[in-house]
């Protein structure tokens, strides 16, 4: 049973993590489409720094609740046959005890450097243009995909919705391509679709089986009901 489980904002959110569109897409006074985007730091690379500054320390004060570590009980038992897709950029899916995470839309803890383009692990502030680890220069940026920008793992993604024989969306709203369009690649290719949603998404209609509730509540009873599936 191949599974590919995409997350969003919502398994963050009773932790204490701010959801983008139950903020009225505002996000410390800035609506995330103004702030995270490439023009946004070319024109203003100050507020921009400390926007992801300010969101890389908040990572200190929360913790991973009982969605993130149901999804890493699940992997312990599924192993590779569990592909986890994040659009989120916390590190919570890690400290709730998943090993493999794909972050499509990067990390708040990583930095990216404009000039050599490597990434490097990143737990402080950028705004202050540290030197680059690798190559000294001071052009280091949030590691996270803006709009407009090509999200990470894309190739591994689309392969695993190709052969994956159950699509699982949980807490996102469904408003953010590519990421919103996986449901209905995954159901073009013969997998179940399930969305685990506070509220319907904007792509309710793409799955099979839609539950609302929080995510602290549904997934580990959707974990426990696979684990039963599974195990014999
Ligand atoms: C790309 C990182 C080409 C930065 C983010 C016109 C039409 C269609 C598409 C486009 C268009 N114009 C431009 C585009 C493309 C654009 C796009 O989709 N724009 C949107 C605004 C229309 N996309 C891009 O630019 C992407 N790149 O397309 O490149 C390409 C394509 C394919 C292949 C190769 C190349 C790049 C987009 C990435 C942007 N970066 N984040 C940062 O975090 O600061 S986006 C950011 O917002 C998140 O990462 C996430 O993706 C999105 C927010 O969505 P959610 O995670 O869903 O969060 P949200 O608040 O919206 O919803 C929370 C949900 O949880 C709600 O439904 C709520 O009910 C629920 N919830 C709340 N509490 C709980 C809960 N659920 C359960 N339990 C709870 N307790
Ligand atoms: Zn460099």
């Amino acid at each position: 049973m191949r599974v590919v489980v995409l997350t969003g904002a919502g398994i963050s959110a009773e932790s204490g993590v701010p959801t983008f569109r139950d903020a009225d897409g505002l996000w410390e006074g800035h609506r995330v489409e103004d702030v995270a985007t490439p023009e946004a730091y070319e024109s203003q690379p100050t507020m921009v720094q400390e926007f992801y500054d300010a969101r890389r320390a908040s990572l200190a004060h929360v913790e991973p609740n009982a969605a993130h570590v149901a999804l890493a009980r699940l992997e312990d038992v599924l192993g590779d046959d569990l592909f986890l897709v994040t659009q989120n950029i916390d590190d919570l899916h890690e400290r709730g005890g998943s090993t493999r995470v794909h972050h499509m839309h990067g990390e708040l803890r990583s930095a990216l450097c404009r000039a050599c383009e490597r990434r490097f692990p990143w737990d402080r502030t950028l705004v202050d243009l540290p030197p680059c680890p690798g190559c000294g220069v001071t052009e280091l940026r949030p590691d996270v995909v803006w709009f407009g920008e090509i999200p990470y793992d894309m190739d591994a993604i689309m392969h695993e919705l190709k052969r994956a024989d159950l699509f699982v969306s949980i807490g996102t709203s469904g408003a953010v391509y590519p990421a919103a369009g996986f449901v209905q690649y995954a159901a073009r290719h013969r997998a179940r679709t399930l969305e685990l949603n506070l509220q319907p998404s904007e792509g309710t209609s793409f799955f099979h089986e839609s539950r609302q509730g929080p995510a602290g509540t549904l997934v580990p009873l959707w974990v426990d009901e696979m684990l039963a599936r599974v195990t014999p």
